[in-house]
């Protein structure tokens, strides 16, 4: 060998590692996009690689990064593949990743984001599950807070260990957004800031909604409606799953099983109640379906390489799938929403969008569970031509956004309600979600409230479990458990696999049935309160079910707690289920809403904040009746003897509140002597509101005992003696 083939092999070989271990990529670019947002833009980075589906907006410079700024990530590639890494320094509890199984506080934690349909969270032990957010926050010893956004829908994973954050992706270089912030509040209103809040859902939405798969005809419907009316349980949707379809074809009603849809809906909505509809992505290949051939003739289907439609089998058997990366397919989908909704529909309930695929026939280890990875999407608008290992994590996410556009369309004066299995980080924009199939167990009951809290920490605050649990027969007690503190979840809806057995409040009979309704009278009592949380949430991007330390995110007692919840900032859910939980110090005072609600050993415990008012109304049955005739407030004072609260009121639908038709009011209380006195403090919004709100009862909660005083919005004054 002479020298010149010798170093040859060596620069080689020389390659060859250079290629296997991974390279540093430098910075291109850093630069605040925001108040204590920075963007970080690796050298390479090409959004026609990796176009960003996550941002609400694209963002825009505000000039160089702040002068205490320590967080940097530091960007490698390995084969191509892109990673992200961020040091962390000092105690560090880390919080999110959206859509979890295991801990609220993941520090040690991995997880694959890969959307999948994940029945009983099986698949991977529970690492990968039906929505993906590349996002992680960090709370520091002394309360402060910062957050992490990789800003890319490749197949990845997410490791989030004590002394570092990692994101390996399988695709192309990313952009990395950081917000370094005083609270972990502030850092959840800057993920807002980048990636949007919920719209504001209409009142009706935050009621109790009752689903199974299937109430499979008008009559089992209307039975299970009337029902909750005969036994004055407070109730508001009522759902139907796939089995309302002709042989499950999207956009269709069985013609004997629901052959008059517009008069269902009707004869629901005289009774006070919503119809919410299931629709999935997969259409059936049939060439006498009107959807199929207008699909055809649109082009919007997803197509192989090869040219040919992509199928793969779901209910209706073969199906195509829109490819809603392109701009096209996603006007088309939208468009078919119009008749449909025709028949008086409320919502609308999009399944199997990651997209979920059987293909069982395959041997185990061919199994995908959707389409094949190298199955090309169309792109268009700001969106390239990329392979599904690219889309496949927005596909449910732009599946909503079209739906959101076409619900709106066919009804342009109320506002959407949307309900998605898949999703992606920024999607609450589109759709409220539930955390899919779980099965009727101690285990998941309890793993329902930090999966909760967990989407609420991730940017999506309007989320709840299938209450009861989905799979598997349910039992009373277990139900009672979890509607005890279902109730006040943002998102509660019980629901039941096909082959289980009923799951109705009254399923269990007399004394869960009586447990059932306390739960869901409290829910329906706090409704003032739950909408004014989300009002505020579609404002800042806050949270609406939170971490307890949020009460307090300098006391690091409360870092782990996952048994016990806030709603707002003012409101502590205890479970029943829950041991030795770790609570926020201060005062506390026990809120009882509804006779027997202290004496049943299902109910979460409820106490309120020193220092807040929380406005509630009274027992209703569905939340269209007036709730404020009276208005309740109760009232926690603090150290000080003071204490403060809002309540939004607004039309309950529409948007008449985006041109000031609503009225936000601040009440404070103020202790002087012997008396308390409660007045209206500030009334922001056009709506008038002296004929919906005319007397008030004001329960006082002091050191354990409750004092009354009744008045209207010009003041309370109690006296406490
Ligand atoms: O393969 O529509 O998660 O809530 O009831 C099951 C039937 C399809 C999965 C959803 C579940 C729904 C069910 N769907």
């Amino acid at each position: 060998m002479n020298l010149k083939t010798l170093s040859f092999s060596v620069l080689i070989f020389l390659l060859g590692i250079v290629k296997s271990t991974a390279q540093e990529v430098p910075l291109h670019k850093k630069t605040a996009v925001g108040d204590r947002i920075v963007e970080f833009i690796p050298k390479g980075f090409d959004k026609n690689k990796t176009p960003s589906l996550i941002l609400a907006a694209e963002v825009s410079s505000k000039g160089k990064i702040p002068a205490d700024w320590s967080l940097i990530p530091e960007f490698t590639v390995k084969n191509n593949k892109a990673s992200a890494v961020l040091k962390l320094e000092g105690d560090v509890s880390l919080y999110g990743g959206g859509e979890v199984t295991g801990p609220l506080l993941r520090n040690g934690q991995s997880i694959k984001l890969w959307n999948t349909d994940t029945g009983a969270y099986s698949v991977e032990g529970g690492k990968r599950l039906y929505q993906t957010h590349p996002w992680v926050m960090g709370v520091r010893k002394d309360g402060s807070a910062f957050g992490i956004l990789f800003d890319s829908t490749w197949k990845a994973e997410l490791i989030t260990n004590s002394d570092q954050i990692m994101y390996n992706s399988e695709g192309a270089l990313f952009r990395v957004y950081i917000i370094d912030r005083k609270s972990p509040q502030e850092v959840l209103k800057g993920l807002s800031e980048l990636t949007g809040t919920i719209k504001l859902p209409a009142r009706w939405t935050l009621g109790y909604h009752q689903c199974r798969f299937s109430y499979d005809s008008e009559k089992r419907v209307m039975e299970i409606a009337d029902t909750f009316r005969e036994k004055k349980i407070p109730c508001d949707v009522i759902w139907m799953d796939i089995d309302y379809m002709q042989g499950y074809r999207v956009f269709t009603f069985d013609s004997i099983r629901f052959a008059n849809p517009k008069v269902l809906n009707d004869n629901l909505h005289k009774k006070g109640f919503k119809a919410v509809y299931m629709i999935d992505p997969g259409v059936k290949v049939d060439k006498d379906y009107s959807v199929y051939q207008s699909g055809t003739q649109n082009d919007v289907w997803v197509m192989k390489n090869d040219g040919e439609e992509y199928h793969g089998k779901v209910w209706p058997g073969d199906c195509v799938f829109p490819d809603f990366t392109d701009p096209k397919s996603r006007k088309w989908w939208s468009g078919l929403y119009k008749d449909y909704l025709s028949t008086g529909i409320d919502g609308v309930w999009n399944d199997m969008n990651e997209p979920a695929v059987n293909d069982n026939e395959l041997p185990e280890d061919k199994r995908l569970g959707t389409m094949p990875y190298d199955t090309p999407h169309k792109g268009g608008g700001n969106l390239p031509k990329g392979s599904h290992l690219l889309y496949h994590n927005a596909y449910g996410r732009l599946m909503v956004e079209a739906s959101y556009e076409g619900i709106l369309k066919a009804n342009p004066t109320k506002r959407p309600f949307l309900l998605t299995r898949s999703n992606l980080l920024g999607g609450q924009r589109f759709a409220a979600t539930w955390t899919g199939d779980n099965y009727a167990g101690m285990d998941h009951l309890k793993l329902s409230v930090p999966m909760s809290i967990t989407l609420g920490l991730s940017g999506q605050p309007f989320s709840g479990p299938d209450i009861g649990g989905f799979l598997g027969d349910t039992s009373g007690d277990l139900w009672a458990n979890w509607l005890g503190f279902g109730a006040f979840m943002p998102f509660s809806r019980g629901h039941a696999c096909a082959g289980t057995n009923d799951k109705e409040p009254w399923a269990y009979g007399p004394e869960i049935e009586k447990t059932s309704r306390i739960a869901l009278e409290r829910r329906y009592r706090l409704l003032p309160y739950l909408y004014t949380l989300f009002y505020e949430s579609s404002k800042t991007g806050m949270q609406v079910m939170a971490p307890v330390f949020f009460a307090d995110s300098k006391d690091l007692r409360l870092r782990a707690e996952e048994q016990a919840f806030l709603l707002g900032e003012n409101l502590l859910v205890v479970p029943a289920f829950a041991k030795d939980p770790i609570l926020p110090s201060g005062i506390w005072e026990e809120l009882n809403l509804v006779e027997g609600d202290k004496q049943d050993k299902y109910q979460a415990k409820l106490s309120i904040k020193g220092g807040s008012i929380i406005p509630a109304g009274k027992i209703i049955q569905n939340a269209g009746e007036n709730s404020f005739d009276p208005l309740s407030l109760f009232v926690c004072l603090d150290a000080k003897g003071t204490a403060k609260g809002e309540l939004y009121i607004d039309a309950g639908d529409g948007f008449g509140f985006e041109k000031g038709d609503y009225a936000m009011l601040t009440f404070t209380a103020e202790k002087k002597n012997d008396t308390v006195l409660v007045t209206v403090s500030d009334i922001e919004g056009k709506r008038n509101i002296s004929n919906e709100v005319t007397k008030i009862n004001v329960h006082l909660l002091l050191d354990g005992k409750t004092y009354e005083g009744t008045g209207t919005l010009n003041g309370i004054t109690i006296t406490v003696k």
